[in-house]
């Protein structure tokens, strides 16, 4: 029999907290294309770790994303584990794949996971590129789950009200919005955009809510923050790119950083 996708995380954690030297973590922050940048602000490096270091990892196939654990040591003392970069679905690597990352972080004792995204907008009526929005909640359209059988995990509150509260203890203007993935690799199409609009989608985007789910089958308590950088398509007449993306994160990395830093000092 193959081992499960669980017993995989067990065997990553372990090297993990031998690559890093430590035995524990507060904290995982999973930073998506864009928020890289803002990484460095949260503290000081202890050390990093390439996920191809680490049993059942793949290296990101994205230009932008990264592909390794920084583990941090914040202001206050606590660790951090940043992911610089993640797994995506439209890899075709499988669900467990995508998962894998928050699966062992919480296999190495993390409690709080903090997961970031670069989305399209769905409301330019309010959103600005460059805005961050706090998740509220999302709408899983990716066709995919990573839990499999009759584990029937409620996910009432995926988005913890009591993070959003805390954020907003920072940055009181910052709104929510709710998050629809697609399994991607395509944008969508202008009709598509208008039906999330309709189905009451803020965001949208390819990531996010299959490592929420995990997550909350784990026990985590999940804070998540999109980084609107393009409006969806059809709404600006513009076609869209996957540079803009960055370029949105290299411009807002500081205020981003600054933001995760407060974040992670208060948890
Ligand atoms: I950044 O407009 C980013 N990621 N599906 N649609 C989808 N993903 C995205 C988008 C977008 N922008």
């Amino acid at each position: 029999m193959t081992k499960d996708a669980y017993s995989l995380a067990d065997e990553a954690a372990a090297a993990l907290r031998s690559a890093a030297g430590l035995d524990t973590f507060d904290v995982a922050l999973v930073m998506g294309s864009g928020w890289v940048p803002a990484a460095d602000a949260i503290g000081e490096t202890v050390r990093e770790i390439p996920f191809t270091d680490l049993p059942s990892f793949r290296a990101p196939a994205v230009a932008g994303h990264g592909g390794k654990i920084r583990v941090v040591r914040t202001s206050s003392g606590r660790h951090a584990l940043i992911f610089l970069g993640r797994t995506h679905l439209y890899e075709g690597l499988g669900v467990d794949a995508v998962v894998h990352g928050v699966r062992t972080a919480a296999a190495a004792g993390v409690r709080t996971l903090v997961l970031t995204n670069a989305a399209g907008g769905l409301r330019p009526e309010t959103q600005n590129v460059g805005d961050p929005v706090l998740i509220s909640d999302h709408i899983n359209l990716t066709g995919d789950n990573p839990i499999t059988g009759t584990t029937f995990i409620d996910l009432t509150e995926v988005y913890s009200r009591r993070l959003r509260a805390l954020v907003r203890e920072i940055e009181p203007a910052l709104a929510e919005g709710v998050y629809v993935a697609f399994r991607g690799p395509t944008y969508e199409t202008p009709a598509e955009i208008r039906m999330l609009r309709t189905l009451g989608g803020d965001m949208v985007g390819m990531s996010t809510v299959l490592e929420g789910i995990a997550a909350r089958e784990a026990g985590l308590e999940v804070l998540g923050i999109s980084l609107v950088t393009n409006p969806g398509a059809g709404l600006s007449g513009e076609p869209l790119n996957h540079e803009e993306v960055l370029e949105v994160g290299r411009a807002t990395a500081a205020r981003m950083g600054v933001l995760l830093a407060k974040v992670v000092d208060r948890l």
